[in-house]
């Protein structure tokens, strides 16, 4: 088969375009009436990892379809030259290697000639060096004192991940610590950060995978300007209060900080893949090396699992593939990740990113125009809070969208009935979006006819329950890379490059270009489009006005 072969154009594509005729108009109502094993027979278990994915509008036939698609697209030869270090992100020329930063000691994964594996734990020794010093206080501040906050400067890759994974294992963590996170360039972000905080017992981290981006640099001069000022202007306390993540050493060293206290990663490390590498030293400060590593086997776990699993069995190949599916056959646009689990309360956005950076793309491998849709757009919220508000949307409106809940069975924090009552709440959605509630059960209520539309729901809204024990460092591991491959998949699939982000380039280059004009003291020359001239105009003019006689 040749896998350049254009999407529309293979075999499987036009079977299961066919296939959907055939199928959209089946209930799952009558897909679990006519298969009481359905439920059991349409899930998969790897790495401690339950899927229901009975609850999707498939039949077998439907799978094995999408089980072909997969083959036709070439996945496992994808799979193979991202596990071998070939250079698959094309555009940039680079390989994709963040299974490399959670492979064990001992492995071989060679790029230009190199085995990588011994570099990352080389890093992951000197991180945890540095973090224990920290956590036990025998690093300490300029003026003598331990360090009790430690604020990390990143943003994009070198945020997101940190700060979900940060509030995930927040149960984990060393509560002598205060963490937050700084990213963005409004100047909010740092003020209110930093508002209640003694720069004598404060660390900052600098995540920035260039060293060069906007926000990052002008939160650390501004972290700089702060630590001096509170400590009196010596230059030399830069060194006890600030160390860099970084894989430009001549930057970190240009900023002011000494590379004995950088960390690095390397150009094979995208940033929304990167929460793994030494952009997750903070998650480390919070949780200590050893759950760190804990984390590290959980990703392995499933890395292994996505690597050698049949894709019948294969998780995240399955998600993926039922992404395809609804994206592509059905016109869903989005996908709700919806976590009940309060501390995944961050795992959506940390999702968007992944998926909406990796897969919002329009041209393929070869560089023409894809004739499909690509990555849809990932949202959600922690449950139950979204049932009180916008699931409304996604059990009576008129939109599709695919669900994927994900429930844990053992709580970190067992208080009376909460756990099951939560549990109970889960489950209950996912039932209710697929039976629904016919005319007939909401007339068998008693409501009177006039009410009985109202309060019918159609059903047949497809959604995946993944389940597992507890959530621990390993489990989080093991979420983000079911994730990070079922992305893989999809991207294999619609045959793009996943692991670019020049749309996220553009937008550091045109800011850089209007700040002069904002802040110079000459009226700039109109060089814009009338729209744009305008409002720079509009805010030269505002920003001088006084606040008292501002919103009057
Ligand atoms: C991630 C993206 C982007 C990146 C940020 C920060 O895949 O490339 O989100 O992580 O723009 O970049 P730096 O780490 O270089 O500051």
């Amino acid at each position: 088969m040749n896998v350049t072969e254009p999407l529309t154009k293979r075999p499987a594509w036009n079977a299961l375009e066919t296939h959907y005729h055939e199928v959209k108009g089946l209930h799952l109502r009558a897909l679990f009436a006519d298969d009481p094993k359905r439920g059991e027979r349409l899930s998969a278990e790897a790495a401690g990892i339950y899927l229901d994915y009975s609850k999707n509008r498939v039949t077998g036939e439907t799978i094995k379809l999408l089980l072909q698609l997969a083959e036709q697209s070439g996945l496992r030869g994808r799979i193979d030259a991202m596990f071998r270090g070939d250079r698959i992100n094309i555009s940039e020329n680079r390989a994709v290697l963040h299974v490399a930063l959670r492979a064990p000691e001992g492995a071989s994964i060679v790029v230009d000639g190199e085995n990588v594996v011994p570099q990352v734990h080389a890093v992951l020794a000197k991180m945890s060096d540095f973090a224990d010093r920290v956590r036990i206080g025998t690093w300490k501040g300029h003026t003598g004192k331990r360090i009790r906050n430690v604020i990390n400067i990143g943003i994009g890759g070198s945020d997101l991940g940190p700060v979900m994974a940060y509030e995930a294992l927040k149960h984990y963590s060393e509560r002598a610590l205060t963490f937050r996170f700084v990213s963005n360039i409004d100047g909010t972000d740092f003020a209110e950060a930093t508002h209640d905080l003694d720069p004598a017992e404060t660390l900052f981290i600098v995540s920035s995978k260039t060293f060069t981006t906007l926000e990052t640099m002008t939160n650390a001069h501004t972290a700089r300007a702060w630590l001096l000022a509170g400590l009196g202007g010596d230059a030399k306390s830069v060194a006890k209060h600030f160390v860099a993540v970084s894989t430009n050493a001549a930057e970190v060293t240009k900023f002011g900080i000494d590379t004995a206290n950088m960390f690095g990663f390397w150009d094979w490390v995208g940033g929304r893949y990167s929460m793994d590498s030494a952009i997750g030293l903070s998650t480390m400060l919070a949780i200590g090396p050893e759950s760190f590593r804990a984390m590290l086997a959980g990703f392995h776990e499933v890395d292994e699992h996505f690597r050698t699993a049949p894709f019948e069995r294969n998780l995240p190949v399955l998600m993926g593939l039922l992404a395809v599916w609804y994206g592509n056959f059905f016109g869903a646009q989005t996908v709700a990740v919806l976590p009940y689990e309060q501390y995944l309360k961050r795992f959506p956005a940390y999702l968007q990113q992944l998926t909406m950076e990796s897969n919002g793309k329009h041209v393929t491998l070869d560089g023409d125009t894809v004739t499909y849709d690509t990555g849809a757009i990932y949202w959600g919220e922690p449950g139950t809070n979204g049932q009180h508000s916008f699931y409304q949307l996604i059990h009576q409106g008129t939109r599709l969208i695919p669900c994927d809940f994900i429930a844990f069975a053992r709580t970190l924090n067992p208080l009376g009935e909460h756990h099951d009552m939560l549990l109970a709440n889960v489950f209950a959605q996912g039932e209710a979006l697929a039976f629904g509630k016919t005319l007939e059960q909401v007339r068998a209520d008693g409501s009177p006819d006039w009410l009985v539309p109202h309060r019918t729901f159609e059903g047949n809204r497809p959604s995946n329950t993944i389940l597992l024990p507890q959530l621990t460092p390993a489990a989080l591991g093991k979420l983000v890379a079911l994730y990070e491959h079922s992305v893989f998949t999809q991207g294999a699939i619609w045959h793009i490059d996943s692991f670019d982000q020049w749309g996220v380039e553009l937008g550091k280059v045109l800011a850089t270009r209007i700040i002069p004009e904002l802040s110079g003291k000459q009226e700039p020359q109109a060089k814009h489009d009338s729209s744009t001239n305008a409002l720079i105009r509009r805010y030269r003019k505002l920003k001088q006005v006084s606040p008292s006689d501002g919103n009057s």
